[in-house]
Order: structure tokens, then sequence, then C-alpha cells
């Protein structure tokens, strides 16, 4: 009998989430409690960490979990570590649902860096507008460059006084190719940092940055260890034992 965890938290994991509630498979949604209000699930749902990888192997014991699909965000490194390290512990099968990075196509014009730090170091020294769609918990180096104007775009309001001088867009996204040009032109913005998160959910400001002929400091995904991915729904339908019947 299947009870299945997915690890969610992303727009990806939403849609495996109505797949599996459709299939009528038992299992629990979870998030990690970053947001206020995160978007609700056809599924139970429990938000907050698991206390590390033996909270984690303890809640999958606990809950007679027999599948765990790691349908988390590419930068959600330490959930995805701790998902492998929790699964071989607890014999639980695990499959990550992963989306592919986005990839450089003719027109675009990236500086590809390895981290937060090297995108900072690869913003100019004169000052410009620079958009930061990198959400809230990551930007604090960006204040060794307090010349800049940045328009920073976080899920909820920020709560604290922020690291520097910059105007905060609320949204959670999915952003729109539209909205993405109109926000770029409006604000004058000269550079963006993004992450290689892919998906479609947030590549519209890609696409507005070639049309608007812009560089995006494009920080690379983390290492992750080794462990079975796959790119669509139907695969993990299919690694569950059931047929995905997307769109049916
Ligand atoms: C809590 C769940 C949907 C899901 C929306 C996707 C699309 C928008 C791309 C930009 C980039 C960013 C950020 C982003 C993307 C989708 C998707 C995706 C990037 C929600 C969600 C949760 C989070 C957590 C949040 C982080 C933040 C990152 C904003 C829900 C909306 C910038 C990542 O305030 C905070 O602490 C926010 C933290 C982790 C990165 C950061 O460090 O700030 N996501 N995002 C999940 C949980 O608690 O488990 O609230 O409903 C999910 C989505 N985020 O319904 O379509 O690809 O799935 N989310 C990045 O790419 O750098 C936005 O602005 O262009
Ligand atoms: P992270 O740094 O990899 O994880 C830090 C800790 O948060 C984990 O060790 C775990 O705590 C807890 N956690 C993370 N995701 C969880 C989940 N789905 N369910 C239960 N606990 C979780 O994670 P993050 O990058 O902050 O991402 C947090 C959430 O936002 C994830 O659901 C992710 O899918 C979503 N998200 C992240 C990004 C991003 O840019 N990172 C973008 C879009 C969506 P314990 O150690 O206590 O178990």
């Amino acid at each position: 009998m299947i009870r299945a965890l997915i690890l969610g938290g992303t727009a990806d994991a939403s849609l495996l989430a109505a797949e599996i509630a459709r299939a009528g498979i038992d299992a629990v949604y979870s998030y990690g409690g970053r947001t206020r209000a995160p978007a609700d699930q056809p599924l139970p749902t429990r938000i907050g960490g698991f206390g590390g990888v033996s909270g984690l192997a303890d809640y999958i014991r606990r809950e007679g979990i027999t599948h765990v699909i790691d349908a988390t965000h590419p930068f959600a490194a330490e959930m995805s570590r701790h998902a492998v390290e929790a699964c071989a512990d607890t014999n639980a099968p695990l499959i990550a649902l992963e989306r592919a990075p986005w990839t450089r196509v003719s027109g675009d014009n990236w500086i590809e860096v390895a981290d937060v730090n090297a995108a900072v170091a690869a913003l100019p020294e004169v000052p410009t507008n620079v958009f930061l769609a990198i959400g809230r918990q990551h930007i604090a180096p960006f204040a060794a460059k307090p010349q800049h104007a940045y328009t920073l775009r976080f899920v909820d309001p920020p709560e604290a006084s922020l690291p520097f001088a910059a105007d905060v867009i609320v949204s959670r996204g999915p952003f729109t190719l539209d909205g993405e040009l109109e926000m770029l032109h409006t604000r004058g913005i000269a550079w963006i940092v993004a992450r290689n998160s892919g998906g479609d959910g947030a590549r519209s400001k890609i696409d507005a940055a070639r049309m608007l002929g812009l560089p995006v400091i494009m920080i690379s995904r983390p290492e992750l260890p080794e462990r079975q991915r796959v790119e669509s729904v139907t695969d993990v339908m299919q690694w569950l034992g059931h047929s995905a019947r997307l769109g049916a």
C-alpha cells in the first residue's frame, strides 16, 4: 500500500499533488513554512521543517511513508540532501522531480556565476538599476555595492529592515512576459540577477531580458547528491506504478 511524502513548494510539486490526489493515492504534501500563506493543496499538508535528517527519518517511520518524492526547488539544496540521507537510513524509495535548468539561447547575454558572492562581484561599479530576482533569503551580500538602485521581489512583504536601500515588489508568481517587460522597462532596469531555477514559473524575466538586450547574472545550481531524477509528473506517477492521466 503506497503512502507518499511530497517535499513540495514549487509549481511542479503542485501539479504532482493534483495528479496524486486524482489517482486516489495516499499522500502527504510538505511545505518548509517559508511563506505566510502557501497555496492550498488537494492533499493533507504539513508545514515546517522535520528537524534535520533524523527528524525526517523519524517522520518517514512514524507516518509509514513508503515513497518520498523530492519536488522541491533546485536551490533547496539542504532539503534535497537531507532527503537522500533520510531515505538511505530508512530504505524508503526516493525520486526527485526536478526541472531542467534554463539553457542560454541566441540573444541571451548571461554572465554565469557560481553563487551570490560571485554575482555581487559581477555587477559593475558604476551606479545602475539592478533587479534582484532571487527572493529574500540571500540578498545581504549585495550591501557591498550600495551604489546601485535595487528592485527586489519577495513573496511576502519584508518583515525586517533591508540590508540596503531597495524597492520591493511583493508578488508570488508565476510571472508573465508582458508583466516582466513592463516592470523592467518602467523601472529602467539595466541588470538582472537570477538563479537558474528552470521551469516556466519564473522564466519570463529571462525571456524579457533577452528581448530588451539586458545582461543577466545567472547563478548556477548547487551540487546535489546522486539520486534518481525525473522531469515530469508522468514519470513520477509511473514510478509510483500509476499511469498519469494528465489533463484528463
Ligand atoms: C514556500 C509556495 C506556484 C508556485 C510558485 C516555480 C515558480 C514562482 C520561481 C522571481 C523568482 C524565488 C522564490 C521563486 C519561484 C515559483 C513558485 C517559485 C523565485 C513559492 C512557495 C514558497 C516559496 C519559497 C520562496 C523562497 C524564495 C523562492 C521567491 C507558496 C511561492 C526567488 C526563487 O520569503 C521567503 O523566505 C521566500 C523564500 C525560498 C527564495 C528566497 O531565498 O527568498 N521561493 N516560493 C515553499 C515552502 O514553504 O515550502 O507560497 O505557495 C513557490 C514558488 N516559487 O504556485 O506557481 O518555479 O515553482 N520563488 C528563485 O528562483 O530564485 C521567484 O521573482 O523572478
Ligand atoms: P533549504 O534551504 O533546502 O532547506 C532548509 C530547511 O528547511 C530544510 O533542512 C528543512 O528543515 C526545511 N525545509 C525545506 N523545504 C521543506 C519542505 N518542503 N518541507 C519541510 N521542510 C522543508 O530550503 P529553501 O531553499 O529555503 O526552500 C524552502 C522551500 O521553498 C522548499 O519547499 C522549496 O521547494 C521552496 N522553494 C525554494 C526556492 C529557493 O529558491 N530555494 C524557490 C522556490 C520554492 P529541517 O532540516 O528542519 O527538516
